[in-house]
């Protein structure tokens, strides 16, 4: 049976509230073809010069913002560790519900988007079940719909989604990406858990420890490369399940006895794995939010494989409840 007619649905790219003017030297499209750039004295090629520069210049502008950056978000009000599909669906809907919030992103790869550049064994295709159509749709990602009897959406290219994805949310003034660099650690403080937590003394989350992600890869062949920290009140983890530093704050709360064990990522069953990890994205300790693939490590769920809306809905899922912890601590003056 051919397949019901596909329907592309194009997004309506409203303005960004967050994102910055863009200065641009794009040309206005005008009477449908795009003008080239117009690089200014007549576009004459020959005639053509950059400004002149001292290399001085590009070092400072390029270090003050940095050290700039890292004195202000050396307290954050939220941290993401890990800018995959789910991490960065939290950042998108954190930063987009708040603005208030100060939102740290750090990512140990040099490139963010962890495994969502490619769909399943490095096809192009991205594969989406509804409802997270609907997320893709408030973000402008134009996909593939055949039909309401269809239980997905096809985006033409997971590297489609990552990149408006990434790009709406550097967009947003309140929120900074350090990207290779790793968290390497968590701070955490001991508190009386009381009664309702079973006596005696718990930890909780307030930070991370970060550093270079290529000097925390070489821990074991050079000693004594001390880290840097961040605080915040709460951290949201989605390391996601693979590379280096898989399921990092899971397997950290283990080693620090936080949790007993790793319940250990299941084999492949889409139905129970997307339903799963959404439904159960929530603070594992107080402070600490694990979603997308690091929460199956935690909790023994199936894996998905190559469909990702449990990544982005885990994402808006974690956003919520980072918000709801934050907002009691402020209000217990707790932050
Ligand atoms: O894409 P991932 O690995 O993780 P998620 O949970 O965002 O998305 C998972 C998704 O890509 C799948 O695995 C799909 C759905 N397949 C499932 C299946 O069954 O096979 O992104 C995690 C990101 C990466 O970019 C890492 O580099 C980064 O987190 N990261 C860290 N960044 C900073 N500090 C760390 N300690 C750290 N650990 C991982």
């Amino acid at each position: 049976m051919a397949p019901a007619a596909t329907q592309v649905v194009q997004p309506v790219i409203l303005p960004h509230k967050g994102a910055a003017a863009a200065a641009t030297t794009e040309a206005p499209i005008e009477d449908g073809a795009v003008k080239r750039v117009d690089v200014g004295k007549g576009h004459s090629w020959e005639s053509f010069a950059f400004q002149p520069i001292r290399e001085s210049q590009v070092s400072r502008t390029m270090t003050r913002r940095y050290f700039a950056d890292l004195d202000k978000y050396a307290e954050s009000d939220v941290v993401i560790v890990g800018a995959g599909s789910c991490g960065l669906s939290a950042a998108y809907s954190l930063a987009k519900q708040r603005p208030d919030l100060k939102i740290a992103l750090i990512e140990a790869g040099v490139a963010p988007g962890g495994g969502a550049w490619l769909g399943g064994q490095l096809f192009s295709a991205m594969v989406m079940r509804k409802p997270a159509d609907k997320f893709l749709t408030d973000l402008g990602v134009p996909f593939e719909d055949e039909g309401e009897s269809s239980p997905f959406v096809v985006v033409k290219h997971a590297a489609l989604f990552t990149s408006t994805l990434l790009s709406r949310v550097l967009s947003f003034p309140n929120v900074k990406l350090f990207n290779a660099t790793a968290v390497e650690d968590l701070i955490t403080r001991r508190y009386d858990q009381g009664e309702a937590e079973g006596e005696g003394f718990g930890i909780r989350v307030a930070g991370v420890v970060t550093n270079w992600t290529l000097v925390s890869m070489h821990h074991d062949d050079q000693s004594c490369m001390d880290p840097n920290t961040i605080n915040a009140p709460v951290i949201i983890s989605t390391t996601g399940h693979d590379g280096p530093f898989g399921a990092f704050s899971a397997k950290r709360l283990v080693s620090m006895q936080a949790i007993e064990r790793l319940g250990g990522m299941r084999g492949l069953d889409m139905n129970s794995a997307e339903d799963a990890i959404v439904k159960r994205t929530r603070e594992i300790v107080p402070g600490l939010i694990i979603g997308g693939m690091e929460l199956s490590e935690v909790d023994g769920a199936n894996r998905m494989g190559p469909t990702f809306g449990a990544m982005v809905l885990s994402g808006v899922k974690a956003a919520e409840e980072a918000i709801a912890v934050y907002d009691i601590r402020k209000k217990e003056n707790d932050i």
